[in-house]
C-alpha cells in the first residue's frame, strides 16, 4: 500500500432526498480520521472538500435523475482531483456524502489502472439507470453507471466509458436489489455475495473468495464502502437502513483481511449522515474500519 494518503471530502447529498449526508466528510474528521491514518504511519494531507452547487433544483432536471447537473459538476471535479493524487504517487480516501460521488471517484480511478477491480460494500446494489429506478434518485445508480450502464451524463464523467468491468465487481452485503437489478447482475454474471451467502460461508471465507477473486484479473481495487452496508444497530446514521446487515466485527474482519492482502488501492466512505446518528456512532466507525483497512494493529 501506499505510504501517503490524501484525504478528499464530497459534501453532497444531491443524490438522494435526505438532507444531512453532506455533513459526513467533517464527521468523520471530527471523529479523527486524520489522526487515525497519521497515528499507523502514514503521511496524511486533507485537501478539504469539493465544491457542490448548492442547488437543489429539481424543476429544471429529469425527475428520472434528480439534480443530474449539479452531481456530475461535482463529479468532474472529483476525478480531477483523485486524478491528480494518484498521479502524485499517493493514496486517495474520499469522504462522502452520498453514494453518487463514486461515479466520480471512479472515473478519476479508473485512469490509472486497465483492469480495475471494485469492492461495493453494500446493502443495495446501486445498479439503477434512469429507465429502472424506483426514486430517481442518482446515490441508487453509480455501480451501474460505472459499468457504463444508464445516462450518458452519468456513465461518460471524465470522457470515457465503461470505468470497470463486470467481471471485477463483487458486491458485498446486499439485501436490498430491486428487480432490475437482480436482472442486470445475471445478466453480466457479476459476483455478489448476499447477506445469506455471508450467514452461511462467515466473513472470512467471503473474504478469502473475494481476494482471490479479484487478485486473479485486476492491477488494482477500489473499495467503496457504504456504511447502510453494515447493521442499521451498528452504523444507524444512514439514509436508507436495511435490517439484517453486516455486524461491526464482521466489517471489522473483512477490512482486516483486506489490509493483509494489500490489494487495495483507493477507498471511499459513504452515506454517513450525521442528522440521522446517533452521537456520531457511525462516523466513529467509519474511521475506526479505516484503522483497519490501513493496517491498524492492537499488538
Ligand atoms: B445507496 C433504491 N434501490 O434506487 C433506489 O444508499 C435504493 O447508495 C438505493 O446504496 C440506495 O432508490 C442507494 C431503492
Ligand atoms: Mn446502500
Ligand atoms: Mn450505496
Ligand atoms: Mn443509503
Amino acid at each position: 500500500m501506499r505510504r501517503k494518503f490524501s484525504i478528499v471530502g464530497v459534501p453532497m447529498d444531491l443524490g438522494q432526498m435526505r438532507r444531512g449526508v453532506d455533513m459526513g466528510p467533517s464527521a468523520m474528521r471530527y471523529a479523527d480520521a486524520v489522526k487515525r491514518l497519521d497515528n499507523i504511519g502514514y503521511e496524511v494531507e486533507d485537501l478539504g472538500d469539493i465544491h457542490v452547487d448548492q442547488i437543489n433544483d429539481d424543476l429544471n432536471d429529469q425527475p428520472y435523475l434528480r439534480n443530474l447537473k449539479a452531481i456530475t459538476k461535482a463529479a468532474l471535479s472529483l476525478a480531477d482531483c483523485v486524478d491528480s493524487i494518484i498521479k502524485n504517487g499517493r493514496f486517495p480516501l474520499v469522504l462522502g456524502g452520498d453514494h453518487s460521488i463514486a461515479i466520480g471517484t471512479l472515473a478519476g480511478v479508473a485512469r490509472h489502472f486497465q483492469n480495475l477491480g471494485v469492492i461495493w460494500y453494500d446493502a443495495h446494489g446501486d445498479l439503477n439507470t434512469d429507465e429502472t429506478t424506483p426514486s430517481g434518485n442518482i446515490h441508487g445508480m453509480p455501480l451501474a453507471a460505472s459499468l457504463g450502464f444508464g445516462h450518458p451524463e452519468l456513465t461518460d464523467v471524465g470522457g470515457f466509458h465503461p470505468k470497470v468491468k463486470p467481471e471485477n465487481v463483487v458486491i458485498i452485503g446486499a439485501r436490498d436489489l430491486d428487480q432490475a437489478e437482480r436482472d442486470l447482475i445475471r445478466k453480466h454474471s457479476i459476483k455478489v455475495y448476499t447477506m445469506h451467502e455471508i450467514d452461511r460461508l462467515g466473513m472470512t471465507k467471503v473474504m478469502e473468495e473475494t481476494i482471490a477473486y479479484l487478485k486473479e484479473t485486476t492491477d488494482g481495487v477500489h473499495l467503496s464502502l457504504d456504511l447502510d452496508g453494515l447493521d442499521p444497530h451498528d452504523a444507524p446514521g444512514v439514509g436508507t437502513p436495511v435490517l439484517g446487515g453486516i455486524s461491526y466485527r464482521e466489517s471489522h474482519l473483512a477490512m482486516e483481511m483486506l489490509a493483509e492482502s494489500g490489494l487495495i488501492t483507493s477507498a471511499e466512505f459513504v452515506e454517513v449522515n450525521p442528522i440521522l446518528d446517533e452521537k456520531n456512532k457511525t462516523a466513529e466507525v467509519a474511521v475506526a474500519l479505516m484503522g483497519s483497512l490501513f493496517g491498524e494493529k492492537l499488538l
